[in-house]
């Protein structure tokens, strides 16, 4: 096991889109095992593999209160997609940020599971919310992005300012 160093907006590699995996082996799995140490130990409610500079479409999620459920997807699609929610999104790549985005309500999920086996899932409220944050990572779309381009350059801002500080 092994904790990954997470990328931080705005660097520009969190821009890149991901490709789809082509096998699910071992070094896959490794990998998902990792990220899922990685994200508890941030803590935070999902990772997508760009956070951590693989640029293939895997990402973990779990919402749960005491870490017993740990989704892992890979090559995920959402298939439907129905109602409106808006909630207060943070992000492991923009520490410190908080702001509301606005989302589909339920979404129906198809990936693969560890074994490469096609599953698929609804989800709604939170998990919806995350799924829909981690695809947007696998597309090199980062939640600020949704705001407006004066929040934007605020939060560029504050984030040069603290890295000038940690660094
Ligand atoms: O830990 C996280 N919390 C969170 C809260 C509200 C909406 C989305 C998220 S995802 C985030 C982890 C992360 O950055 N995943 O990409
Ligand atoms: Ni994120």
């Amino acid at each position: 096991m092994a904790l990954l160093p997470i990328l931080r907006y705005p660097d520009p590699r969190l821009h890149t889109k991901a490709q789809p995996v082509a096998k699910v082996d071992d070094a896959i799995r490794t990998l998902i095992a990792d990220m899922a140490e990685t994200m508890y130990e941030a803590p935070g409610i999902g990772l997508a593999a760009s956070q951590v500079n693989v640029h293939q479409r895997i990402v973990v999620i779990d919402v749960s209160e005491d870490k017993s459920g740990l989704l892992a997807l890979i090559n995920p699609e959402i298939i439907e997609r129905s109602g409106e929610q808006v909630c207060e999104e943070g992000c492991l790549s923009v520490p410190g940020i908080y702001d509301k985005v606005s989302r589909a309500e339920k979404v129906r999920v198809r990936a693969l599971n560890q074994q490469g086996e096609r599953f698929e899932f609804d989800a709604e409220g939170l998990l919806a919310v995350c799924v829909q944050h981690e695809l947007d990572h696998l597309d090199g779309k980062v939640f600020v992005e949704y705001l407006s381009a004066l929040k934007q350059n605020r939060i560029k801002g504050k984030l040069a300012k603290k890295a000038r500080i940690t660094a």
